[in-house]
């Protein structure tokens, strides 16, 4: 069985977002999501979240891709992660390329998929703002 993991925020959960998951289940048969939790993206990220970890992990939990949502609580647990998990990919986004290779060193594939360009969760917000004025 090839179970997946991947790593993220999902604030403002938009298509980008599902794009990368649908991409994320199909390299295996199971997703593991490790979703930042507030205090790891208030911190560490430098992230406010627009809803918070139980709201976003409750959509996440939603979304047909996604088997199961664990926290992530600090950089370091990937390691950690993909034994716990029996992970065999690590996937995240390709502005994350080359980040995470060390992981193949601990028997797990890496992969690294395409971003969708036009949407984020910065552009919502900015356009929403401007909107609203
Ligand atoms: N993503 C995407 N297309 C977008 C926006 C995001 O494919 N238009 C992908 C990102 O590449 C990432 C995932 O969706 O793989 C989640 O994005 P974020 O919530 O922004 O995650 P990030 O803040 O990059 O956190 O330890 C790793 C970090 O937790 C990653």
């Amino acid at each position: 069985m090839e179970r997946v993991i991947t790593y993220g925020t999902y604030d403002l959960l938009h298509y980008g977002h599902i794009h990368l998951l649908r991409r994320a289940r199909a390299l295996g048969d199971y997703l593991v999501v490790a979703l930042s939790t507030d205090e790891f993206n208030k911190v560490e990220k430098n992230k406010i979240c627009y809803f918070s970890y139980e709201q976003r992990k409750l959509l996440l939990e939603s979304i047909r891709y996604v088997d199961l949502v664990v926290p992530e609580t600090c950089w370091e647990q990937k390691i950690t992660d993909i034994k716990k998990y029996e992970i065999t990919t690590f996937t995240m986004g390709d502005d994350w390329v080359g980040k995470f290779d060390f992981l193949q060193e601990h028997g797990c594939k890496v992969e690294y998929l395409p971003r969708t360009p036009e949407i984020s969760s910065t552009q919502i917000k900015h356009d929403f703002g401007e909107n609203n004025n």
